[in-house]
């Protein structure tokens, strides 16, 4: 599908790895890839005003549809102008579909071929998702992206209930596809199956034929080893269409983000750099760095001495001063800092693929890591 507006223009690719270096545009603008969506689940990046989060280097972000859907409700954010303009955010906006919150939040109460019935996580109250209705909110909230509804499986499950996810997940994608009436929104399909390599070429052809603008890799970081999931996005990726965009849908730390890269994924959204960073996290080029440790006490050092965040006109000691303190400029200079290291580990990546040296910039950054992993 060739949608006025969209492109997907892969302008490197990288020698010795799958890692790939790209443009993908949206009404909203462009967005420089490999890239990272903070997540503003309620139409909020938590703790950021817009321009904190602009320059933190970020370029998309992704909203959630359960959530706005419950609250305020989709028709209150389309008669306030849509999402970009209800939140402030004039660059691109990837909304997810539901699926993996019916999964993760909500009591999911039943699914059936139909949709999912569930209870609201904020009062109980009865509610039914179908495709029909995720594209029809989505459509609502404006967003540049909409995700396709999915049946995510909590693992482990069985091999039958995997097939029936693995399809219901291609009828309910067909089925938001022909639900789609704007043509300023493109829909990314999601591939599911488990840790199954059968499993997840199948879903992942199935969802090829139907011709997507975009495709993600559900279903993973859900408790696994890091092992079993590189493996798994090995079993998909080249079932995919490489000259569309590949998305990683809630991965994840550091490392993996790189390992990701260089199995030929172009888009990531995770909470990590922002939930933690809420927490006295903080991400460095040396590792991760728990803010509350009485060793940053007299720690005259900022977090990263080269990194141009607000965080880091600060030194260590006053960040835990913050948090020691509860003073709520302690998770707003962390988060960020988090998604400026983000941010700039991404950069850095696209840098090291336009030169082709993305496996060296991979074992660099591995290496760095000494201190505790999150
Ligand atoms: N499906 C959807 N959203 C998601 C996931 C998924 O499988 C994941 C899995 N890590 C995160 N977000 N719709
Ligand atoms: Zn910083």
């Amino acid at each position: 599908m060739n949608q006025p507006g969209f492109s997907f223009e892969i302008q490197h690719t990288d020698g010795q790895t799958l890692a790939r270096r790209g443009v993908f545009t949206t009404p909203h603008g462009p967005v420089d890839t490999p890239a990272f969506m903070p997540v503003g689940t309620v139409a909020t990046v938590k703790g950021m005003t817009i321009d904190q989060l602009r320059a933190t280097g970020s370029q998309m972000i992704l909203g959630n549809t359960y959530h706005l859907a419950l609250r305020p409700g989709e028709e209150v954010i389309r008669d306030l102008g849509g999402l970009h303009n209800f939140m402030g955010w004039d660059g691109p906006i990837l909304t997810d579909s539901g699926g993996f919150q019916l999964f993760s939040l909500a009591r999911m109460t039943q699914v059936t071929d139909q949709g999912a019935v569930f209870r609201s996580h904020i009062d109980g109250s009865q509610l039914e998702l179908t495709p029909e209705r995720a594209i029809a909110i989505q459509e609502a909230l404006g967003s540049d992206v909409a995700m396709v509804l999915d049946h995510v499986l909590a693992l482990p499950a069985s091999r039958e209930a995997m097939e029936d996810a693995v399809e219901r997940t291609r009828v309910w994608a067909a089925r938001c596809q022909e639900a789609a009436t704007r043509d300023d929104q493109a829909q990314f399909a999601i591939v599911q199956g488990g840790l199954d390599p059968e499993l997840r070429s199948r879903s992942a052809e199935g969802l090829k034929e139907l011709d997507f603008a975009g495709y993600a890799i559900g279903g993973l970081s859900v408790g696994e080893a890091p092992a079993e999931m590189y493996t798994a996005i090995e079993a998909t990726g080249p079932h995919l269409p490489r000259h569309r965009p590949c998305y990683l849908m809630g991965v994840g730390r550091p490392i993996d983000l790189l390992e990701a890269v260089a199995r030929g994924v172009d888009l990531f959204d995770c909470v990590m750099p922002t939930r933690n960073g809420r927490n006295a996290l903080a991400f460095t080029a040396e590792g991760t760095l728990r803010l509350r440790n009485l060793k940053f006490q007299r720690d005259e050092r900022p977090l990263e001495a080269d990194c141009p965040c607000p965080a880091c006109r600060h030194s260590r000691g006053y960040l835990r001063h913050l948090f020691m303190a509860g003073e709520m400029l302690g998770p707003i200079l962390l988060t960020a800092h988090n998604l400026t290291y983000y941010q700039r580990l991404m950069a850095g990546a696209r840098a090291a693929i336009e030169v082709g040296n993305f496996a060296e910039y991979r074992k660099a950054a591995i290496a760095g890591w000494s201190e505790d992993s999150p």
